[in-house]
């Protein structure tokens, strides 16, 4: 008997050793968080380095000391990149994979940029939900957005409701998941599309041009400064690191938030550069009143936006500033709607 039960303990010892070895091939449903490392927001930003090129995608055109290691959250536990607010598919190369939630690469792998769009996009995320979205307000985009890394030849990338909703980012010169601005103008686009935001005028793209541009410098401001990363670059220059390879000026700038054009006598009725216009808006109220309320208010004034005019998504941004905060802060951001004659 005693021996049998000896038999037995070591029958459940092995089955108990085979268990915890088919568990440790991924990291289990409780393991929520991981280590990553990425570029905050690119390397030109961080290190204030100009002179920084592709190198044809060369690990070694950028230095060590831009990589930073960062805490991954809210991942589902199976080894990928899926989590609560992204989910990251690849068309090139493999999928980023870990049974430890370990994902540290460096540019030349498939896998950074993988690694980036779901840092950058989960952190955007966590940031919409700290202001009140999804708890307070309604929330925006709060499920796992789909992110594809292509291989596309253009240097480009877009956010498509055709045929599900996804957002892409291709690999043209600098590869645009190499800079964190690049994913989170994309993110604008699809907060918007989740906002119920219709497209359905030249300045309703603008606006989301505009506001892309503008997002993509709100969060990575707040996430730099949450990690004591330097921000050596002017603010107001939008993907520093992708637009070395486009750009020949010096700082290196896709497009800017302090260009001083006015409405409606600046509409060129193209929506990139008409949205220069809409995010020196919101830079000027970020400036005035602080991202917090600024971000906030910027959010709740494109819910349900019909697709109409830049006036009309100014005074709407105004009466949530009014209805969010009180007149002090709704005569701010009014003052610099008005400076762009939006108002
Ligand atoms: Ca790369
Ligand atoms: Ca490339
Ligand atoms: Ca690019
Ligand atoms: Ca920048
Ligand atoms: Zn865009």
């Amino acid at each position: 008997m005693r021996n049998r039960l000896i038999a037995l303990a070591g029958a459940l010892l092995v089955a108990a050793v085979m268990v915890t070895a088919a568990l440790a091939t991924k990291p289990g449903p409780g393991a929520s968080t991981g280590v990553g490392s990425v570029f905050v927001s690119n390397p030109v930003q961080s290190l204030g380095d100009e002179s920084l090129t592709d190198q044809n995608d060369s690990d070694a055109a950028v230095p060590a000391a831009a990589y930073y290691d960062v805490t991954l959250t809210n991942l589902d536990g199976s080894g990928f990149l899926n989590g609560d607010w992204a989910t990251i598919y690849s068309s090139t190369g493999n999928a980023a994979y870990s049974p430890t939630n370990t994902f540290r690469y460096m540019r030349h792998a498939d896998e950074f940029e993988q690694v980036m769009a779901y840092y950058w996009i989960t952190e955007a995320q966590k940031y919409v939900q700290s202001l009140g979205f999804g708890s307070k307000y309604r929330g925006v985009d709060n499920h796992p957005q789909k992110v594809r890394i292509d291989q596309w030849g253009q240097d480009n990338s877009f956010e498509t409701d055709h045929p599900t909703q996804e957002i892409r980012y291709g690999k043209g010169g600098v590869d645009d998941a190499e800079d964190a601005e690049v994913i989170l103008h994309e993110y604008g686009h699809a907060l918007h599309n989740a906002q119920n935001f219709s497209f359905a005028s030249e300045e309703a793209g603008a606006i989301s041009e505009g506001f892309g541009d503008y997002w993509a410098v709100t969060v990575t401001d707040v996430v730099a400064k949450s990690l004591g990363v330097p921000e050596k670059e002017p603010l107001p220059c939008v993907m520093d690191w992708d637009a070395t390879s486009y750009t020949s000026t010096v700082p290196h700038c896709l497009r800017r938030l302090d260009t001083d054009m006015h409405y409606p006598d600046d509409l060129s009725g193209e929506v990139h550069h008409d949205g220069e216009i809409w995010s020196r808006a919101l830079w000027d109220i970020r400036q005035s009143i602080g991202n917090v309320k600024a971000d906030t208010v910027i959010l709740t004034g494109t819910m349900d936006f019909p697709g109409t005019t830049m006036t009309a998504a100014a005074n709407s941004t105004i009466a949530a500033a009014q209805q969010l905060y009180d007149a002090k802060t709704a005569k701010a951001v009014r003052a610099a709607f008005a400076a762009r004659g939006i108002v």
